[in-house]
């Protein structure tokens, strides 16, 4: 059983998505392993984003993903990691595939919904930023 990181982004907690999308997840077969809603500060998200420091879309995102709370999650099933990125879709929910959550609930490329770690090899890691203690 692997476990990745879920995040549902602030713009989707204020639409009142978080139902919504995870219904999704847990019908896709997915387990709930940890769940947190949290806001996260600024220091907070540029610590989670420090891969993408400098580049032209950072403050931007740092300043949308800190403008509200998230609802955090660690999601299990096997390969946890490669199949939820497949039901979240490509960055920009306009690229995104037909049926994806960022298809259906993104607004724009920033503004995408959600987050789901990348790989098996970040996944432990990212679920060490909001779950220190367990897991
Ligand atoms: P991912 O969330 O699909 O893994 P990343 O490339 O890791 O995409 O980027 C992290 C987040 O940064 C994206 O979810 C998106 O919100 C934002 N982002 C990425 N690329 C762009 C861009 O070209 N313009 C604006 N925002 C972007
Ligand atoms: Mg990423």
């Amino acid at each position: 059983m692997e476990k990745t990181l879920f995040f549902i982004k602030p713009d989707a907690v204020k639409r009142n998505l978080v139902g919504k999308i995870i219904t999704r997840v847990e019908d896709s077969g997915f387990r709930l392993g940890n769940l947190t809603l949290v806001k996260l500060k600024k220091e907070g998200a540029e610590e989670f984003y420090q891969i993408h420091k400098g580049k032209e879309f950072f403050d931007k995102l740092i300043e949308s993903v800190s403008s509200g709370p998230v609802v955090a999650m660690v999601l299990e099933k096997d390969n946890a990691v490669k199949d939820l990125r497949e039901l979240v879709g490509a960055t920009d929910p306009q690229k995104a595939k037909k049926g994806s959550i960022r298809s259906d609930f993104g607004l724009d490329v920033t503004r995408n919904s959600c987050h789901a770690s990348d790989s098996p090899k970040n996944a432990p890691d990212e679920i060490l930023f909001f779950f220190p203690e367990k897991d």
